[in-house]
């Protein structure tokens, strides 16, 4: 079974049992009732459709990466102990790069006795701590890993206990490896990108919390990078060592894979819930996600074709197809994700103090969206869905270059059957 059917049925119990205790005001205590107020058969599968929908995904259903062999998340516990996978063990290096001539007057180094451990950490945390939202999502992946609610204290604050002075042009930060530099797994970033954000966007992270829970082994704990504009590449998992360096030129492990590591987040739509087969002229709910990224979200569409038609000729993106726009969803009323009573903690960045987003939606998060699809005239159909972005542009433009992030439209098949 497929992870998002598995989760489809996993969610469909907790529904029904929630439907048949709150009856319609389900849809308003979960907070779409001014999109949902249709009695209608339709609507209502529709609301059901969206019931199941959880915004923050649960750790356990993310969608993971990170090499390694062993990867180390599955290492024996004395074995994480032994090599500071564990908070209680962990320890970060800030050195200066040997082979450059950066100025450091203070590396964190286990040498010298100096790294920084969890509890250093987590003193700089109360001070500088910061919560924000942020979709994990892979360059060549389809779907999102996971949209996660992360905490951690800005890489920044990090940097400068080690008091770099002059020459210092790029950061270079890698993981646990089992010690085998064939295995490392490296990213890099500009200083100036770790020193300062531009207005409205979140710092670079060292991150320890997810979903306000501790970062599991598996999510890159005790402490991963998270940066928040970027593609997982950049978001390191077991981070233990940080190298600033006056090379001004990227190091990437993902970039020597043929991957682009510069390039931000794209805006893209995917599907989450759609009929296989369904009765023609019998309303049928389809859900799905938009990864909302660098050019922002405008709409969400979708198209449904005959597969007996022709597709319009020389239009490699179906610009010309019948695009319909789909509904998209506001800002939940209940976040999912494993927090308690789906209440967010206080606050992120990104949400006001009364719990409502500054913005809907999100730069770098997602959105969710659905609609309701009725076909009449029975056979083989494609549907495919896709973004406008807010710059008006449509998926896949304006980077349709796959190695940049997968932005390829979404097509999936429905049989309509008498
Ligand atoms: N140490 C380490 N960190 C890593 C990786 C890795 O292979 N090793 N993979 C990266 C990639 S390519 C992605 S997409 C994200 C995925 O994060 P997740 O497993 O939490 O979903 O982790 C990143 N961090
Ligand atoms: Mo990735």
């Amino acid at each position: 079974m497929g992870r998002i059917e598995r989760l489809t049925q996993e969610h469909a119990d907790i529904t029904r049992r929630y439907f048949i205790k709150v009856g319609a005001a389900g849809a308003g205590a979960m907070g779409f009732s001014p999109l949902w107020a249709g009695e209608d058969e339709g609507e209502s599968l529709l609301a059901e459709a969206v019931s199941k929908l959880e915004y923050l995904t649960r750790e356990e259903d993310f969608i993971n990466y990170g090499r390694g062999n062993p990867p180390p998340h599955t290492l024996p516990v004395e074995k994480k102990r032994q090599v500071g996978l564990v908070r209680e063990t962990w320890q970060l290096e800030v050195l200066g790069d040997p082979e450059s001539n950066a100025k450091i007057e203070h590396p964190l180094s286990k040498d010298a006795g100096t790294a920084l451990d969890f509890e250093a950490l987590m003193k700089l945390g109360e001070k500088h701590a910061v919560r924000f939202l942020k979709v994990m999502t892979c360059t060549n992946g389809r779907f999102p890993c996971g949209m996660g609610l992360w905490e951690g204290v800005p890489l920044r604050h990090v940097v400068w206990l080690a008091r770099p002075k002059s020459n210092v042009r790029r950061v270079f930060y890698y993981g646990y490896h089992n010690d085998d530099p064939k295995q490392k797994f490296q990213s890099s970033l500009p200083i100036g990108r770790v020193l300062e954000d531009p207005p409205g966007e979140n710092p670079v992270i060292l991150c320890y919390k997810l979903n306000n829970q501790w970062l599991t082994s598996k999510r890159g704990g005790p402490v991963r990078m998270i940066v928040p504009g970027a593609y997982g590449n950049k978001s390191v998992k077991w981070l233990q060592r940080i190298i600033l360096t006056n090379t001004p030129q990227a190091n990437d492990t993902y970039a020597e894979w043929n991957n682009d590591t510069v390039s931000h987040i794209k805006t893209c739509a995917r599907f989450i819930q759609f009929p296989k087969k369904v009765k023609a002229g019998q309303p049928a709910p389809v859900t799905g996600l938009a990864q909302v990224g660098m050019s922002g979200l405008s709409k969400v569409q979708y198209c449904l074709h005959a597969k007996d038609k022709p597709l319009p000729a020389d239009d490699a993106y179906l610009t010309k197809a019948d695009w319909k726009d789909a509904r998209m969803l506001p800002a939940p009323a209940h976040w999912g994700g494993g927090l308690v009573d789906g209440k967010l903690p206080p606050v992120p960045r990104q949400i006001n103090a009364d719990g409502k987003p500054h913005r809907w939606p999100i730069p770098n998060t997602i959105v969710h969206w659905a609609t309701l699809l009725t076909v009449r005239r029975p056979g083989q159909y494609d549907l495919r869905c896709r973004t406008i972005d807010a710059n008006g542009i449509a998926q896949p433009m304006p980077r349709p270059f796959p190695k940049s992030g997968n932005n390829t439209i979404q097509k999936v098949k429905i049989l309509v059957e008498k």
